[in-house]
C-alpha cells in the first residue's frame, strides 16, 4: 500500500486538551528533538516534516462541557485537522506517523486513515480501552473516549458529527488491556471486540497474541493495517511518564515485538505513538520514555536486529 520509495509524514500533535494533566503536548517536539527523523531516514525511509500542527490557532470560546466531554469544542477541532492530514499523507501514498498528544487525536488519525483505506483494520495497543461513550465516561476525559467516536456507539453529539462511524467492532483489536472500566467490559462484550488484556499475554506469549490478533481482524493478511500505540501499554517501569501509568503492562520486548511483528505484515498504512508526556517523573524517566517511543517507531518501520 506504501509506494516506494518508502515515505514517512510525521504529524507532530502537541494536543492535551483529550485529558487533564498538562506535558503531553510536549511529546511530539521532544520525540522529534530526541532525532527520531533523523533515526528513520537511518533506516532508509525518506521522512517529511514540516513542523508541529498549531492547534493554537483552533479556538472555541471557553470549551465549556458538552454533558460530561471536557474541552468537546476543541477536541473535536483538532481531530478533524488531523483527520484532514493523516487522510491526505496516507492519498499520497506515504506513511503518516502520528506522534501525540494524547490519544484523543486518534479520532482523527483513524478517521484519515479510513478516508483512504475504507477497508483498513485497527491494531490498539494501550492498557485502556478507550471505548467509553459520552454517558459512560466517569472522568469525562476524551482520550478515553475515542474508539466509541469511531464506531458509532452512544449518544451522538453534534460538534462530533464530521466523524464517519465506519468502522466496524470485527475490524478492531486490542492488545494490552489491564485498566477497563466497568461499562467498557460491557461495550466489549455486547459489540464483540476482541481484546487480548495482559491476562492473555501472560497465558500464550506475544507471537501467539499478535498472530491471534491478527487472524481476527486481518485473517487473509490483506487488509492494510492502522497501528495505534498509547506508551502506557508499556509497563510503567519501561515508560514511566505518561498521564495513567498503570503496572503489569507489557515489557520492553513485548512492545517492539507487536510494532516488528505489524512491520513484517506489509501492511502498516498508518502508525501513531500516543500520550508520552514529558513533564512527568524525573529527567531520567522522561529521557528513558522518550526514547522508547523513538524506538517502538524505528520498529514499526523496519528497525531489526539482523
Ligand atoms: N477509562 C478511564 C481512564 C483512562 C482511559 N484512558 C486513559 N485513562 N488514559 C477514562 O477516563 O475513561
Ligand atoms: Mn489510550
Ligand atoms: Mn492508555
Amino acid at each position: 500500500f506504501i509506494a516506494e520509495p518508502k515515505i514517512a509524514a510525521i504529524v507532530g500533535c502537541p494536543f492535551s486538551g483529550g485529558q487533564a494533566k498538562p506535558g503531553v503536548d510536549r511529546g511530539p517536539i521532544n520525540l522529534v528533538e530526541a532525532g527520531l527523523i533523523q533515526q528513520l531516514e537511518g533506516l532508509g525511509w525518506k521522512v517529511e516534516f514540516d513542523g508541529h500542527h498549531q492547534f493554537e490557532e483552533i479556538s472555541a470560546n471557553g470549551d465549556p462541557p458538552i454533558g460530561k466531554l471536557r474541552n468537546p469544542r476543541i477536541v473535536s477541532r483538532v481531530s478533524k485537522a488531523v483527520a484532514e492530514a493523516v487522510g491526505y499523507h496516507a492519498k499520497m501514498g506515504k506513511l503518516p506517523v502520528t506522534l501525540g498528544g494524547d490519544h484523543s487525536l486518534a479520532m482523527g488519525t483513524i478517521s484519515g486513515t479510513l478516508d483512504t483505506h475504507p477497508n483498513a483494520c485497527v491494531v490498539w495497543i494501550d492498557a485502556h480501552a478507550d471505548i467509553n461513550t459520552p454517558e459512560t465516561t466517569e472522568s469525562g476525559n476524551i482520550h478515553g473516549m475515542p474508539m466509541s467516536f469511531l464506531l458509532g456507539l452512544g449518544e451522538k453529539i453534534s460538534e462530533y458529527s464530521w466523524i464517519q462511524p465506519r468502522l466496524q467492532p470485527s475490524s478492531l483489536v486490542y492488545i494490552g488491556l489491564r485498566d477497563v472500566d466497568a461499562a467498557e467490559k460491557r461495550i466489549l462484550k455486547e459489540n464483540k471486540i476482541k481484546a487480548f488484556s495482559m491476562h492473555e499475554v501472560d497465558k500464550y506469549g506475544i507471537g501467539k497474541v499478535v498472530e491471534m490478533a491478527l487472524d481476527h481482524v486481518n485473517p487473509k493478511r490483506d487488509r492494510p493495517i492502522h497501528l495505534s500505540f498509547d506508551v502506557d501499554a508499556l509497563d510503567p517501569s519501561v515508560a514511566p511518564s505518561t498521564g495513567t501509568p498503570v503496572r503489569g503492562g507489557l515489557t520492553f520486548r513485548e512492545g517492539h515485538y507487536i510494532c516488528e511483528a505489524i512491520y513484517e505484515t506489509g501492511l502498516l498504512v498508518a502508525l501513531d505513538l500516543m500520550e508520552v508526556n514529558p513533564s512527568l517523573e524525573d529527567a531520567a524517566s522522561v529521557h528513558q520514555t522518550v526514547a522508547v517511543g523513538c524506538s517502538l517507531v524505528r520498529a514499526a518501520l523496519g528497525e531489526t536486529l539482523l
